[in-house]
């Protein structure tokens, strides 16, 4: 036991002295946390910027969301990114922990409101579409943008009769929908058939008959969008049923 004895102690520490090592760091940094945007109607991305600052440096910048590490930055600007859909719905309180050289941490939070209605959101393009089974009726709703349109792919047989409706107020008295919808040859193109109001009162309805075996597109959204290049058509209340059924 004699080997351990205080002296090599007592030389490590005259070392550290004499190296200049100063005062331990005991001041946490400062941080700030900018989110952008705050409020997601639609699936999005949500850009997360901080800053940090300490007399001694940051080491790193961790990035939180209800607790859970996103990510981690090392330099500044620090910044992190997460993309969101219906499955968050609710509130998130974004954080950042600063860390300095001595590892005390500075904090600071967002929160940001994730409200998306439509929870096949993202289904804005033809390659993002929301698979279409024949029978099962899906809802779906024209709002979390100023256009949206609402993208679905389903996939027949040539010679299959099948027949297309959307179904507005007469599912939800409430719903302010006039529905139009398209269904594309399976180019993801070409129009098929098209419809404004050919089920009861503005709902649509397609009676079709399959030309060939291949994957169809539903392209759904509301008339006063279809109508007018410019006209923004953004309500909770423009709910639907789609339903793809054999006639
Ligand atoms: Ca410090
Ligand atoms: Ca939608
Ligand atoms: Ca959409
Ligand atoms: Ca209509």
């Amino acid at each position: 036991m004699k080997r351990f004895g205080a002296l090599p102690l007592l030389a490590l520490t005259g070392a550290l002295m004499s190296c200049g090592v100063g005062p331990i760091d005991m001041t946490a940094p400062t941080a700030t946390l900018t989110a952008t945007p705050t409020t997601l109607t639609a699936a999005g991305t949500v850009t997360m910027t901080a800053t940090a600052s300490d007399a001694n440096g940051i080491s790193k910048v961790e990035f939180y969301d209800n607790g859970t590490l996103i990510s981690t930055d090392t330099t500044s600007p620090y910044t992190a990114s997460k993309a969101y859909t219906f499955a968050d719905n609710g509130a998130h309180t974004l954080s950042v922990k600063a860390y300095d050289y001595s590892a005390n941490v500075g904090q600071a939070s967002a929160t940001v409101t994730v409200a998306i209605a439509d929870r096949n959101e993202p289904n804005d393009s033809v390659a993002a579409a929301t698979p279409l089974s024949i029978g099962t009726p899906i809802s779906g709703a024209i709002t979390g943008q100023d256009r949206d349109k609402d993208y679905y792919a389903f996939t027949a047989a040539a010679g299959d009769m099948l027949k297309l409706n959307v179904r507005s107020v007469s599912v939800d008295s409430n719903s302010t929908l006039d529905p139009y919808v398209m269904i594309l040859m399976p180019d993801g193109k070409t129009v098929l058939e098209k419809d404004d109001d050919g089920g009861s009162a503005m709902e649509s309805e397609i009676r079709f008959n399959v030309p060939v075996d291949g994957t169809y597109t539903v392209v759904l959204t509301s008339f006063n969008i279809h109508n007018d290049a410019t006209a923004t058509d953004d309500l909770a209340t423009n709910t639907y049923e789609l339903l793809l059924s054999r006639r």
